[in-house]
């Protein structure tokens, strides 16, 4: 008989002796006006009557040390007696429940034991942050009752895309069909003891003004009418006037004193800065607001970049500038910035000594709300109690209970789905950890000469599981939603899974020398490759670069195979050429390129170079391939006097469309025959740039 509690109570005495549930259940005797949606819960666990023998007292915690004394926590006993729980508040009743609800062995029996449990962090859970379709009211009624379950207190509303929280239309109220889910949705967090955060998002368009201040009270007035009693204002991601750091701080002041001071009730005053990250702050601004921010805000921050782990370090150079804790805004599992990518594998990067450095940690997720619960379950044992978290175990378990009509197939999934790709931040996960051992062996022997014949089995059988777990989930899972998020990586996931079994295949015909029926099996292979690279074509945004399973390990594998068999019996069909870079400026002579199926890049280059006026940087394409778009993320860099060419000779350049601002952009290339492709200073003045992404997606000619 196993005992599983999630998130992993602090101390659990769990003796091997088990008790029958009394058919007539227990009476509840209790010190205190029990919280009713704890009492509704636990109605729904055991039967409550007020005749049965056996009782569930509840009372005060007595004797209540300074971790007892926070909002959450509980003791809970059990024994032949009966059930003791002893609460700190309302929130200790709802989580001791949902701790006793999973003792239950089938309805029936309970383990003797004695559990003491409260949180590691006061504030944990999830802000809805990121850019892209923001969750649905369905979406987020789900997520309050999994952070119920999962003894998550908070929620912060701030999607990016969500026009009444952001400019120009924060100062506007909801109309009423939104106000009322909105209302709805405070009434869901609160049946489920999770703090509903609204946040205000104004710093594009503020004016420093009485106005605005007057706006920006009407409009927390307006969300408090719905029920809203914790709020935020978030100023990142903007420029201009919105960015300065005594004014901001002079606003927030003037919130807490006119707005917060006056209600009496508000839980949460929460700012997320400009310079929300150390890689961003350069300046005064953090001591600033430090100096003079009221001590009730808190300041929110995402750790050393934008994206990156947590640590404690990390923690204590910020909080020694803001004078206080900090609210920690992770930016993990959100894939705004790496669309092409789910991130679905474990949760690492989490330092365990940070407790005391920080006063809240929210999550910032996908747009996909059931698919970002696999990370969530892990964020929610961390941010309870961080020693007891392990990522694997949190990881292996997450998964099933998303997926417990199939979870050995649905790990399979995950574990091939967690790759970032390379991005601005630098920031990495490992992607097929539970195979790249096996296949880096192989494919190190075979380059030394020696076929694994026992290898090369498993792997064969290691793809067709590949192939096979996308159906699997789909014909198991009841999630419909989860489904839905994740079905193109399913397909491509089956695609991956295919193109290595027709590559392993091929492989071992080549092994025989069999060269006839190895060429067709590599045109078999080569086909399957190009489905995996058609389906990664743009399919949302002008920054999403496709669908993509299996990036790190699985498809750099398949295409090794390849070249392998090009290289040794056909040769024949070997590319007469490779992509190669351009780079008409000393200050690239580090570039490379990489090249995939469907598409040819430079390698990020991160650091800001200086380019001259009439230096470029660039690349050729492979006669094999025919491009089709150019994607672009170039950091820092100014649109003005910056083309993009394209040529088909190397030597006449013609302008691609040239666009507007943007940092990041698509465009289309619509002569076939173009085979160069650079970025060029066309001004009089020098430019710096740093290339987070230039490539071209390509298609077979
Ligand atoms: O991280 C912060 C504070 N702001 C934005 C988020 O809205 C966005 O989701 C993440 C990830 O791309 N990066 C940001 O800069």
């Amino acid at each position: 008989k196993e005992v599983n509690v999630y998130p992993t109570p602090q101390e659990m005495d769990v003796s091997d002796k088990w008790i029958k549930i009394p058919e007539k259940g227990y009476r509840i005797e209790s010190t205190e006006t029990p919280d009713t949606d704890a009492m509704n819960l636990l109605k729904q666990s055991v039967p409550i009557a007020e005749q049965a023998q056996q009782a569930i007292t509840i009372g005060k915690l007595d004797k209540a040390t300074d971790e007892m004394q926070r909002s959450g926590a509980y003791t809970l006993t059990v024994n032949s007696n009966g059930i003791h729980i002893g609460i700190y508040d309302d929130r200790s009743l709802f989580y001791a429940v949902q701790t006793f609800r999973q003792l239950i062995l089938e309805g029936k029996e309970l383990p003797v034991c004695l559990i003491r449990d409260y949180p590691d962090i006061a504030f944990r859970g999830v802000v809805e942050g990121f850019y892209g379709t923001p969750w649905s009211f369905e979406n987020r009624v789900e997520q309050l009752r999994f952070y119920g379950r999962m003894k998550m207190n908070t929620y912060i509303f701030g999607p990016k895309d969500d026009p009444y929280h952001r400019s120009p239309s924060w100062r506007i109220p909801y109309p009423e069909e939104q106000a009322d889910n909105i209302r709805r949705l405070v009434i869901e967090a609160r049946k489920n003891k999770v703090d509903f955060v609204w946040a205000l998002h104004p710093g594009m368009d503020i004016r420093w003004n009485d106005a605005d201040r007057q706006a920006a009270i009407q409009k927390l007035e307006s969300m408090y009418g719905l029920g809203v009693r914790a709020f935020a204002v978030f100023f990142d991601d903007i420029e201009g006037e919105g960015t300065d750091a005594y004014k901001q701080a002079a606003f927030m002041n003037h919130l807490k004193k006119e707005f917060v001071d006056k209600k009496g009730d508000i839980q949460q005053l929460i700012l997320c800065p400009t310079e929300y990250n150390k890689d961003w702050a350069k300046t005064d601004y953090l001591d600033i607001l430090g100096k003079l921010l009221d001590p009730f805000i808190h300041i929110m921050w995402t750790g050393d970049k934008v994206v990156s782990d947590i640590t404690c370090e990390g923690l204590q150079w910020v909080n020694r500038r803001i004078g206080r804790p900090c609210y920690v805004w992770w930016n993990f599992p959100v894939n705004d910035y790496c669309l092409a990518h789910l991130l679905m594998g474990p949760v690492h990067g989490l330092e365990k000594n940070t407790a005391t450095d920080m006063h809240a940690f929210v999550s910032n997720p996908m747009e996909f709300a059931e698919a970002s619960k696999v990370a969530l379950w892990s964020i929610s044992q961390f941010t309870w109690n961080m020693n007891g978290f392990n990522p694997e175990e949190a990881w292996y378990k997450a998964c099933e209970a998303l997926v417990p009509e199939a979870p050995d197939a649905f790990r399979l999934f995950c574990e091939h789905n967690a790759d970032i790709g390379p991005n601005t931040w630098m920031f990495f996960r490992k992607e097929s950890f539970n195979s790249d051992k096996l296949l880096t062996r192989f494919w190190q022997s075979l380059a030394a000469g020696t076929y694994l014949e026992k290898e090369a089995a498993e792997i064969i059988n290691m793809f067709a599981q590949i192939r096979k777990a996308p159906e699997t989930i789909r014909s198991s899972s009841a999630n419909e939603q989860l489904i839905k998020e994740i079905g193109p990586w399913l397909t491509q996931t089956t695609n991956v899974g295919e193109a290595g079994v027709e590559a392993m295949k091929m492989l071992e015909l080549a092994q025989k020398k069999d060269t006839e029926n190895c060429r067709e099996a590599y045109r078999k292979t080569r086909e399957t490759l190009e489905t995996t690279a058609v389906f990664s074509r743009p399919y949302r945004r002008g920054e999403q670069d496709g669908i993509r399973s299996g990036s790190q390990v699985l498809l750099p594998f398949i295409r090794n195979i390849v070249q392998h068999v090009e290289n040794t019996l056909l040769t024949d069909e070997k590319p007469k050429e490779k992509a190669e870079v351009l780079a008409g400026s000393q200050a690239f002579d580090e570039l490379s390129c990489f090249c995939e199926d469907d598409m040819v890049g430079l390698t990020p280059h991160f650091p800001l170079v200086t380019i001259a006026p009439g230096e470029y940087f660039g690349f050729r394409i492979e006669e094999s391939k025919q491009p089709v778009a150019l994607v672009y993320d170039l950091r820092k860099s100014k649109s003005k006097g910056r083309q993009f060419q394209g040529s088909i000779d190397g030597k006449v350049w013609f302008p691609l469309r040239q666009t507007g601002k943007d940092r990041l952009d698509t465009l289309r290339i619509h002569e076939p025959q173009t085979r160069y492709i650079r970025c060029l200073n066309k001004s009089q003045t020098e430019m710096s740039i740093g290339i987070g992404r230039f490539l071209v997606l390509t298609e077979p000619v």
